[in-house]
């Protein structure tokens, strides 16, 4: 009898185990992201170091027929790009090993113009070696850009560059991989014989699925991160990680921005978007732009909406000519790092009580404020059910975060904030997509409880986190 019994307890919990999870994976209908991408949505924030020729000859688009010689930093030291890296808490940085002027910041096989041909180091430097080491050395993950645009290469313009291309590509990996994204700017002028390349993106994907299946490729329409529309750092309000990309290329042929923007609601693929922005106007170093770097503020503003529109934050910091991240830049991005931190040590929604409200009654619940974006609310009947969090006394705050659990994919459509102080609702906010992660804010408020309401979703949503704030008030989001 008592074996019975606990072979039904058992029969019973696997029932009951087997049943849930085929309820969250009865979920996952449409497109999800790949482990390499949901742990790319992880990084949030991470540096682009666009360094080079230019930097010492005032320009933004390299000729491809300056002197190597050009390129000679006094202190070059990828330890301190990595040391500042790292106390801004980026997680990573993404480093042009080639410009569209074509100069290699190793020692390619594949091109004469390179760092071996420059004086610096008497031609034996080598900045994407220094640069891996020092980010295994600050724990910080390592990506590159490799422009498809040459405008050295004698080969550019000719079916052979794309040999010249693949070659280079697979050399940077073996030699100094693994990286976590590769970038594929969608540029394409004019080579040196006045010919413009047709790319075989085809064939670069291949070879980089095959060589480093572990690194995300970034470009207009992806295959994995797309560009996020514009160069100025921001996402869409509405921001699907999702796009169509039948029938576009990268570059001239690509999608519309506002599409790149805001993502396709129904599209087929997953490929999130990624805001690249420079701290100062120029990509690369230019000493007149020393009074023109963005201040803490600024790049929070710029945090707010990137991140907080659930995109990644690619932001560049170019090294000047000593071969050093300016001071003045790593006085801003410290300001940075601190208003971060200040804004959000603080979860208000963590000492709150949370409950689950639906048409058959109230019930407790813990996972959508406990701080870890790994656990989640189901809400199966949204239309008739409201997530709450009630506060013991009145708080004032100007911040609420939402999540989505990646893993499931992208839900939500549409949502409702109620703000109430008793029965009172004080604010409204009505918002589109939430995805990785919503960042919002507004003036203070006083409220003793938020309340949230799904209007409208592709499936049964997942709530993983409300958090709450209070952040100082000019840092509130500017034109949000
Ligand atoms: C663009 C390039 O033309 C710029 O020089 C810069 O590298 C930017 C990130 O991408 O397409």
């Amino acid at each position: 009898m008592k074996l019975m019994k606990r072979l039904f307890q058992h029969t019973f919990s696997v029932a009951v185990i087997v049943c849930s999870t085929l309820s969250v994976l009865s979920q996952t209908t449409g497109p999800l992201p790949t482990k390499q991408q949901l742990a790319w949505h992880e990084m949030e924030f991470y540096w682009f170091i666009h360094f080079g020729p230019n930097t010492f000859t005032d320009k933004e688009w390299g000729h491809g027929d300056e002197k190597a010689d050009v390129f000679d930093p006094s202190q070059l030291d990828c330890r301190q790009w990595a040391r500042v890296a790292k106390q801004s808490g980026a997680k990573g940085i993404i480093l042009t090993a080639k410009h569209h002027d074509g100069f290699c910041l190793w020692p390619s096989k594949y091109s004469t113009h390179t760092v071996r041909e420059s004086k610096w180091k008497n031609g034996k430097g080598d900045v994407v070696r220094d640069l891996a080491k020092a980010c295994k050395e600050y724990g910080l993950k390592f990506g590159v850009y490799l422009s498809p645009w040459d405008r050295n290469h004698p080969k550019y313009g000719t079916p052979e560059y794309n040999d010249v291309y693949v070659n280079t590509m697979k050399e940077l990996i073996t030699r100094y991989g693994p990286f976590f994204e590769f970038w594929w700017d969608g540029a394409n002028g004019e080579g040196p014989n006045g010919k413009k390349q047709e790319y075989d993106f085809k064939r670069f994907e291949r070879t980089i699925r095959k060589y480093a299946p572990n690194t995300v490729v970034f470009s207009d329409i992806g295959p994995d991160v797309r560009w996020v529309g514009n160069e100025k750092g921001i996402a869409g309000k509405t921001n699907w990680n999702l796009l169509d990309t039948a029938g576009f290329k990268r570059g001239h042929g690509a999608p519309p921005t506002d599409t790149l923007n805001q993502g396709n609601v129904n599209g087929k693929n997953w490929i999130p978007a990624e805001c690249d922005v420079s701290i100062r106007p120029g990509w690369f170093y230019h000493p007149e732009e020393d009074d023109k770097v963005k201040t803490g503020e600024q790049l929070f503003d710029l945090y707010l909406k990137s991140v907080g529109r659930g995109a990644n934050f690619l932001l560049n910091m170019p090294p000047d000519r000593r071969g050093l991240i300016h001071e003045n830049d790593s006085a801003a991005l410290m300001q940075f790092k601190k208003l971060r931190d200040e804004s959000f040590s603080k979860n208000l929604a963590k000492e709150s009580k949370a409950e689950l409200h639906t048409g058959g009654g109230i019930f407790q619940r813990t996972k959508f404020t406990d701080g870890n974006a790994e656990t989640f609310e189901k809400l199966n009947k949204y239309k008739d059910e409201r997530l709450w969090v009630k506060f013991e006394q009145v708080k004032k705050i100007n911040c609420i975060v939402l999540q989505e659990p990646m893993q499931y994919g992208q839900k939500i459509k549409a949502a409702k904030l109620e703000l109430s102080n008793g029965s009172q609702v004080v604010a409204e906010i009505d918002i589109t997509t939430v995805g990785r992660k919503r960042i919002l804010t507004f003036p203070v408020q006083e409220v003793s409880a938020i309340s949230l309401v799904i209007k409208d979703a592709k499936d049964a949503p997942l709530i993983s986190e409300i958090g709450a704030y209070l952040i100082d008030e000019k840092l509130v989001e500017k034109n949000p």
